[in-house]
This record gives C-alpha cells, structure tokens and sequence, in this order.
C-alpha cells in the first residue's frame, strides 16, 4: 500500500487489458483492510446531517461467501421516510438559490473525496456485488468521472442560463433552468457507486435535494459513498439516505413532497414508478428511469472474428451478465457460425469463475438465490425448447457452495421465436441467432421492448452503415473488442435507453443528462 493512489494508473472497463501490476498490488492492500474494518459493522441511515439507526435491521451478505455479512442496516419506515424528505425540502431553497459553481466545488470536493478513497470503496464493491477486480475499480473510476463530468458541464454553461432576444430595447428576457425541489434516487445493485453517484451527484447539482435509496444489497458502498458528500461538506439535508427493500422504495415514491424521481432498474419497476408517481398527480411529475435492455450483437460475415469474440464474451459474461446493457442475443451470418461459436465456446470454457478478490477471476457469482432459480429456469426451457446448450450448470463444491456461482451459458439452436431471445434475464446467459440477411436480423433484433445498447461486427462499411441507421438502441458500438455492447465511460459514450429501456430521452454519461433534473423559465422584463 506505499503508492500514492493517485499516481496509479485508472482502470476504465475499455483498459482492461493493460499491465494493472501496480494498481493490484495496491488493490490487494486495501481488499485485506476493507475485509478486517470495513465489513459486518452497523450502518446507520442519513437523514439530515445526523446518523439516524432507527427501526428493524437487516443484515446484508456477501455474495462471494454468504456466511460473511456486509453489515447491518436499517429499514427505513415511515416515520424516517418523511423526516429524510422533510429534511430535504427544507435544506432546498438555499441549496437551490446558490450559484451553480458553489454547488459544483462541493460536488467536486465529494469527487475528490472518493478519489482518495476509491480503492477501499472499489474493494467493498467487490464484496458487496460479487464483481471481479477489474470491474470493481472501473466502477469506482467511472463514479469520480461522473460527478467531474457533470460538474464540469454546470459550470461551462454557466447553469444552462441564458439571454433570448429582444422584442425591443427596453425589454429583455432570461432563459434560466430551475430545480424541481426534492428528487428520490432509486438505485440498483449492479453498479452500485456509478449509478448511484451518477443519479445523486446531478440531482444536487441542479439544485434538487436528495433522498436516496440504495438497493437492500448494496448499503454498504450506499454508507460510503454518502460519508463522501458528508465529508465534502455538503449542508445538512441536501443528501440523505434510507436504506430498504422494495417496500421503503415504493413508500419513498408515495411520500409527499418529492417533486421526482431517477431510477436505475428493471423495466417492471420503472414503469411501475411512472405509472404511480410520473402519472398519477394532478399533473407530471419527472421520472428519469433506465431500464434494462435485450442487448443484441451483430456478427457479420465481414467480421473479425478474434475481436467478436472477445467482445461478446466480455459484454455476455461480464459481471455474471447482470448489467443492462450486457450482450444477451449474438446474431451470427451463417457463412462464420460454425467457426464463431467454436471460438466463443472455447473462450468462454477459459473464463475463470470464482472468489473474485483473486486476480485471475473473470466471473464472481450471480447476486442471490432469486437469480439462480431465474438461471435454472432458463436453462430449463431452453433444453426443453431443442436448445443446444454450452455450460448452463451450477457450480458446486467446497468454496462454491458458499454462494450462487453458475456457468456462463450459450444456447444455440433455439426456436426463433423464443421468449428467451426477448426476455432480459439478468444472468450470465447469450442466446444465438443466425442469420443470412443483416437487414432482416436487424430487425429481429430490434423486436424487443428494449433498445439500449446493441453491437457489430462488420469491417464492411455498408454492413456497417446499415447498423447504424437501423439498430433501435440508444447505444450503439462496432468492432470492440474490450466489450460489444458495455463499457460506455461518462463524456465518452452518452447511454440513453430508447424504447422500454428508458423513459428520458436523453442519456446519462452525457451532456443533456442533467438539464432533465432542471425545468426551463423564461423571464421577460420590461425596465
Ligand atoms: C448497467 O449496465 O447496468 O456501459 C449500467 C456499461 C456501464 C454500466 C451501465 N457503464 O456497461
């Protein structure tokens, strides 16, 4: 642990293969700390500048070794719901009036705050999700680059205000971007500092207050990443946090006073929260929600191969599959299937699946029994279907048998008009479809609920031009190897869910991401 973090190289999810020696070494230091200090402690909910350890407890665990625990917390009910947005409400007008800049050097203190600490952070990532190492730190990297990125566009376009014309000289008229007043973050467990960071960091810098929920799995890095904006010196109330399951979520939503809501999660509950809270007032209420996706790639006949299977693999496997924008139906030209899957079969059986907190290991396991019932049920109807199967089994055994760990899965030869092509799953599982026309598979791909991310692989450039102009996604990548439809990095890549995969229409990552957390005034002023 003798570097200074800072002098480390950062990890991204499209670097991943450069020489980390330096980094691991370090990170080695800080998986031993967070395991001895860090873990199995009480973690009180925030709610107004206080620690506030009220009500039933629940103890998160490990998914890696679930007889280890993450920690207690604290359910919050609906008594601590109410203080937390009465705490909010009341932190808002000044937080609200203070000029853009003061808000983005308290956000930028956070960021710096979580740069010094991000290795410990990244380390109870690790833990709390089950990610391998590499992911771990991109995470955290991706965190700080979030709230850098959106504070440095508050700042550049001066709070997004400006002048509009004149109807005449005396007149003279503002254009200014205000906040709503109280927004509820809702977040997953998948990336549970980025998008956390990512939604809080820029509801703040519009001017909102905050009540945050993490996901009942991930309180720890949530405690975190809320010690952060504490110490950043943030006023009492702007950010708060209640932990929970899906009952305090759906009670957050429902409580008075919160003015919206941004959400990262699956396609069911963000509706859900539109249709209950974005719809259901006497007016509209903001709901930012990002949703999930059916992500397809495109294997061309013009492809190189080396590259696609290394980007699929990474973007099917990659985090055991549980991210929304994983690669989960690979569309393959019936002149390269035979020899793409071979080679994916074979890249796939060299993945390495394990404790995580090993340098080597590519998979940790699924996040809870839910999604290994999920997994054997897919396998299920998919054998059932005809399905040719590669992997598709539990592992067990000694240190496996402490969590949920399942081999990554291809299945080829399902019938074309499977639920399984459709339906996001979560999990470590890619579908393969084949093709003999792009146009056509494109539009197979693009009959789904789901448009978030989709890839190809093609060095023909009208192959590659018809990707472009048909695949309905928000995100759209070709020819990566690190990764074929994942790995998008804020001010890289903007990630906007069309379709079912989102309700905004603008990306997070990206730059018209926070002017939705604002709603636009024009103030016209006759002197
Ligand atoms: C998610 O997949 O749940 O692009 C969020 C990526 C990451 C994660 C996005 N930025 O793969």
């Amino acid at each position: 642990m003798s570097d200074d973090p800072r002098t480390l190289p950062r990890v991204t999810y499209s670097n991943i293969n450069e020489d980390f020696s330096r980094v691991q070494a370090h990170f080695d230091g800080a998986i031993a700390n967070v395991r001895t200090n860090l873990l199995g402690r009480e973690r009180a909910n925030l709610i107004d500048g206080r620690d506030v350890s009220d009500g039933a407890t629940y103890v998160a665990p490990c998914p890696i070794d679930r007889t280890v625990a993450l920690g207690t917390f604290f359910a919050a009910g609906p008594a601590d719901i109410a203080r937390a947005v009465a705490a909010a409400r009341k932190a808002q007008p000044d937080w609200g009036r203070m000029a853009p800049s003061r808000r983005a050097d308290l956000l930028l203190k956070a960021a710096s705050i979580l740069e010094e600490r991000k290795f410990d952070i990244a380390a109870a990532c690790l833990f709390e999700v089950g990610k391998s190492r590499m992911e771990a730190l991109g995470e955290v990297e991706e965190a700080i680059d979030l709230i850098r990125y959106y504070s440095n566009e508050l700042v550049t376009h001066d709070g997004f205000a400006r002048d509009l014309k004149r109807a005449q000289a005396s007149e003279e008229t503002h254009d200014v971007f205000r906040p709503y007043g109280v927004f509820a973050v809702i977040a997953p467990f998948n990336f549970p500092v980025a998008l956390a960071a990512g939604m809080t960091s820029t509801a703040m810098l519009a001017g909102n207050c905050v009540v945050f929920k993490p996901s009942p799995m991930a309180g720890l890095t949530g405690r975190l990443l809320a010690d952060c904006y504490r110490d950043a010196g943030l006023p009492d109330g702007v950010f708060n946090m209640v932990c929970g399951d899906a009952g305090t979520g759906r009670a957050l939503v429902d409580a008075g006073g919160v003015d919206g809501v941004a959400f990262t999660g699956s396609h069911a509950v963000g509706m859900e929260i539109l249709r209950r809270f974005g719809a259901s007032g006497p007016f509209a209420r903001p709901v930012l929600a990002e949703m999930g996706g059916k992500n397809p790639t495109y294997v061309t006949q013009s492809a190189d191969l080396a590259r696609a299977v290394s980007g699929v693999s990474r973007s099917a496997f990659g985090l055991q599959g549980q991210k929304c924008s994983a690669c989960s139906v690979v569309f393959v030209h019936d002149a390269v299937r035979g020899e793409f899957l071979e080679r994916l079969a074979a890249a796939t059986r060299a993945l390495k699946i394990g404790d995580p907190t090993e340098r080597p290991v590519f998979m940790g396991p699924v996040i809870n029994e839910a999604a290994l019932r999920r997994f054997g049920t897919s396998v299920e109807q998919a054998r059932a279907a005809g399905g040719k199967i590669i992997g598709g089994e539990k592992i067990s055994g000694a240190f496996f048998d402490n969590g949920f760990y399942v081999e990554p899965t291809i299945v080829a030869d399902l019938p074309d008009d499977h639920a399984l092509h459709r339906d996001e799953l979560f999990l470590p599982f890619l579908t393969v479809r084949r093709f003999s026309s792009l146009q056509e598979a494109i539009a197979r791909g693009n009959a789904v609920r789901y448009g978030l991310t989709a890839g190809v692989y093609a060095q023909d450039e009208t192959e590659l031009n018809l990707f472009l102009e048909s695949a309905e996604a928000g995100v759209l990548y070709a020819n990566r190897p690190s990764g074929a439809t994942t790995g998008a990095w804020p001010g890289f890549q903007t990630f906007s869910g069309w379709k079912g995969s989102g309700t905004g229409t603008k990306g997070g990552l990206g730059p018209w991401y926070l002017p939705q957390f604002m709603r636009e005034q024009s103030r016209t002023i006759i002197r």
